[in-house]
């Protein structure tokens, strides 16, 4: 059963031990008119990402969702989608964890362009030093030109051993020990609100705190591959990749941080 809860931040939480997933649970909410309102669970026996992929949620981490009160046009919604990772690293900064955002979703850390390994063969993220602490998936539904329910779905390592996650994964406890989630959570929320609240300046605070900027990426549009220096994030939220053909404005992908030649 669902535990009710208010955080200071200007949402309700609904709470629960364990479920199937908490954005599947939050587009309920949603469908059903609720905003403003976050789904939180200790453990998801149904976690997902990007692309029908799984998401490992077992319990002690911060898996939640947060349906949000739209009023932007569904173009502009990869822009929530940075502003969730921007709050996510704030987070994790406020605790003492040096957390970089790889485009478009992900949480690392230990991928800042200057603690590379100079692996010539390194072929994951593991192996060149950026591990995944979190990562984002923002659902929505509306027409064009206006979203008739948005949420934003975190999901970061909080409280878990490192053998309980995939190979390429961190947790906050791993990099400082346990930490309160709720503290974390509500300054996800703040910061997230925050953002939403003043659009114009998420992108400058994603480029902040990008470790993909500057680097030699290989972005899988799902239709083809494009390999260069990412050079910048443009609204509301495309890679620009400077290639060996020019410049690539790639609106949605997987990206991967390859080692500089
Ligand atoms: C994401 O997908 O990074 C989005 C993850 C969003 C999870 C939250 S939890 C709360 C809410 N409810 C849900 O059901 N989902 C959201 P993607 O970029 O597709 O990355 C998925 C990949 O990350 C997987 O294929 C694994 O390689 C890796 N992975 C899985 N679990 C992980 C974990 N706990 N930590 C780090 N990496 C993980």
């Amino acid at each position: 059963a669902a535990i009710e809860y208010e955080l200071e931040a200007p949402y309700t939480v609904e709470y629960h031990e364990s479920i199937g997933s908490t954005n599947d649970r939050a587009r309920e909410r949603a469908a059903d008119g609720d905003r403003d309102i976050v789904v939180v669970a200790d453990e998801q026996t149904g976690g997902r990402g990007r692309l029908e992929r799984s998401w490992d949620s077992p319990p002690g981490g911060i898996w939640a969702s947060t349906v949000l009160d739209p009023t932007l046009p569904a173009a502009h919604v990869p822009l929530v989608t940075l502003a969730a990772g921007v709050a996510v690293v704030d987070a994790c900064r406020a605790v003492g964890v040096e957390a970089t955002l790889k485009w478009p979703n992900d949480v690392l850390v230990g991928d800042a362009p200057d603690s590379r390994r100079g692996d010539a063969d390194a072929t994951t993220d593991a192996a060149r030093g950026g591990q995944k602490l979190a990562g984002i998936l923002t659902e929505m539904e509306g027409e064009a030109d206006r979203v008739s329910w948005l949420l934003v779905g975190v999901g970061l390592n909080a409280n878990i051993a490192p053998e309980a996650l995939p190979n390429d994964a961190t947790s906050l406890q791993e990099q400082i020990g346990a930490v309160d989630r709720r503290a974390v959570l509500q300054t996800i929320l703040e910061s997230l609100s925050a953002l939403v609240a003043a659009p114009e300046t998420i992108i400058e605070q994603w480029r902040a705190y990008s470790s993909t900027l500057g680097r030699t990426v290989r972005v899988d549009t799902g239709r083809n591959e494009i390999e260069g220096k990412a050079v910048d994030v443009q609204f509301p939220g495309a890679l620009v990749v400077d290639t060996d053909s020019g410049e690539e404005v790639v609106h949605a992908g997987d990206c991967e941080h390859l080692r500089p030649v």
